[in-house]
């Protein structure tokens, strides 16, 4: 096995005996096998595009659902390291066999359209994604050994030395990225919103991998180009998601949420699937049941139509990384959405429920629609929170401020620019992470002057949404703004792209400045539509990933004006960010 896909791979060079999250090979090698089957499936598809055919909802929902459901979104602890969940090596073969199925079917469907037009049929056989097959001897062989086996010829490094580390390393990036921006664009589906354009253009990124021009795919800036497509895709995506939200929740706005227990009878959800938050809070209203946010649910709260809900009582814990520590106390079921989740201890175990693409063996995998009510049973038969949890005195941490709320107060911002009382906007988000060096971005946040404001999103906000950071002088807007989830940076571009154009000049001539914390594929993509536009000074951390080589790093640092945080020296960083 090989990979090197997230923040913490192994001496940030790369997995090669079994992950660092302790993903074993025998995943990592079908990993491999059904992501390059997922690019023939692309081929095809496209092909049937430019011969004037339709690739049918379920293809691109199947290809989407491959490259999130796989991808390493969903962590967990295992002795103290970190994998992805839902490695039922059972589930690959069915994916696998379905990869295969789709790519026969829009090859079929591909000749018959070239016919039908008379145009002649492109021959693509010599190309392995194209050609593989599980026959052998004549039967079809669908076990895990044979699988794993034939995942090897289609490893990470294959294309290493045909396409040299800098090429190689960009095309893996685009592969991260289409990963990410496929988790976004699958949540919007499930809030009623897709564009097929989107499935359109991932399936030419997916052709160019495996079928481009020779001469192009080889070539870093062609490669580069088309990394900054997938940005661009993945902005698309994030519009989606977030239009779905505020169709179905209405637009976020401000609330205060308290972080104390309430007494009664209690559900904790994490994770980012609000459609799963929704309908846990109407049944839980019905029932008298007391449901607490958790993680990347928190901004559920700045949502009226969720809001709404009498059961929708507070937030419990931080963020993804804590949930071994936070979970034995929270006396209910916990249920988990498309999240990283840890691995599961005893002592609570038996009140996991997963839903979606999450799962844990021994943990009850639940679908909403059928098992409502084994989940509001399970509140019944737990504890619940008494008088004596209420805590007095407990924090309360501020959401809502979605794009929306922020350019409502765009007058008193740029009036704030204006007369010198703010200096400096600062995007201080991502995703979290259980390692020390990931402080940097608390202290950061925490020292930035009172002069500025910080824009957040994603659950590294963990690391100091807590702090009172005062408001931007008398203008009664708080220094700290939570935009929402990880995907709503989406709202952090669009509040640049304002004030930018209110100011009648570029987002790079603000006083901006972006502090991202990295850890898996979503971050890729998120980075990747910075860079599709154009935004410059991206500090990223805490370590680049390993994929970024020496070349591709200079470009991006001529290019983008890229840095690497500096995790021993967060002031230093902060000064040069002041001075612009
Ligand atoms: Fe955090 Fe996890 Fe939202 Fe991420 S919960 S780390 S990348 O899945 O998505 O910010
Ligand atoms: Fe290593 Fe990360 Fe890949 Fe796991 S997902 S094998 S930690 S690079």
């Amino acid at each position: 096995m090989f990979c090197f896909q997230c923040e913490q791979t192994k001496l940030r060079k790369g997995c090669t005996t079994v992950g660092v999250c302790g993903k074993t090979a025998e995943v990592a090698e079908m990993q491999d096998l059904l992501c390059n089957l997922v690019k023939a499936v692309g081929l095809y598809g496209h092909n049937l595009k430019l011969a004037g055919g339709k690739v049918p909802f379920e293809i691109f929902d199947f290809t989407f659902s491959s490259l999130f459901r796989w991808s390493n979104t969903i962590f967990v602890f295992v002795k103290n390291t970190l994998t992805n969940v839902n490695f039922d090596p059972k589930r690959f073969v069915e994916y696998i066999k379905k990869a295969c199925k789709y790519r026969n079917q829009l090859q079929l469907a591909y000749e018959a359209k070239c016919k039908e037009q008379n145009i002649p049929v492109k021959n693509f056989k010599h190309i392995s994604e194209v050609s593989w097959s599980p026959n052998r001897n004549g039967e079809e062989q669908w076990t895990i050994e044979f699988l794993t086996e034939e995942g090897k010829k289609f490893g990470v490094l294959r294309e290493m030395s045909d396409y040299g580390r800098d090429v190689h390393g960009v095309r893996e990036m685009i592969v991260y990225g289409l990963k990410g921006m496929s988790t976004y664009a699958r949540h919007a589906r499930l809030l009623g919103e897709w564009d097929d354009s989107i499935g359109e253009d991932v399936f030419e990124i997916l052709s160019f991998l495996i079928d481009g021009n020779k001469d192009q795919r080889h070539d870093l800036s062609t490669n580069l180009s088309w990394a900054l497509k997938v940005g661009e895709i993945n902005m698309r995506g994030m519009a989606l998601l977030d239009k779905g939200h505020r169709k179905r929740f209405g637009v976020p706005s401000p609330a205060q949420v308290t972080t104390s227990p309430k007494p009664g009878k209690c559900i904790l959800v994490t994770g980012h699937d609000m459609n799963d938050m929704e309908i846990i809070l109407k049944e839980a209203e019905k029932r008298n049941v007391n449901v607490f946010t958790h993680g990347e649910m928190l901004p559920a709260h700045g949502y009226p139509n969720l809001r709404k809900y009498k059961s929708l009582a507070g937030h419990y814990g931080g963020a993804w990384q804590n949930q071994k520590y936070e979970f034995p106390g929270f006396p209910g079921p916990i249920v988990v959405t498309t999240n990283c989740i840890v691995e599961p201890m005893k002592s609570y175990k038996d009140r996991l429920f997963t839903l979606n693409e999450t799962g844990w063996p021994g943990c009850k995998h639940i679908d909403l629609e059928k098992d409502l009510r084994k989940l509001m049973e399970a509140a019944n038969n737990s504890a619940g929170f008494t008088e004596k949890d209420v805590v007095s005195n407990a924090r309360t941490l501020k959401v809502g401020f979605g794009h929306e709320a922020i350019l409502a107060n765009a007058g008193k911002i740029l009036e704030s620019v204006e007369n010198g009382n703010l200096k400096r906007v600062f995007v201080i988000g991502g995703c979290d992470g259980s390692e020390n060096k990931r402080s940097y971005f608390s202290t950061l946040a925490k020292c930035t002057p009172g002069d500025s404001i910080i824009l957040t999103m994603g659950c590294a906000k963990y690391r100091f949404n807590h702090m009172d950071l005062g408001e931007l002088g008398d203008t009664g807007i708080p220094r700290l703004l939570d935009l929402g989830q990880c995907n709503d940076s989406y709202g952090a571009v669009v509040v640049a792209q304002a004030l930018a154009s209110a100011l009648k000049t570029d987002v790079n001539s603000l006083p901006l400045s972006l502090a991202v914390s990295w850890f898996e594929q979503k971050a890729v993509a998120v980075f990747l539509t910075l860079l599709h536009l154009g935004i410059q000074n991206i500090r990223l951390g805490p370590v680049l990933p390993a994929f970024v080589t020496p070349t591709i790093q200079k470009i991006l640092e001529d290019k983008f004006k890229l840095m690497s945080v500096d995790v021993k020296h967060p002031i230093d960083d902060l000064k040069e960010m002041m001075s612009g």
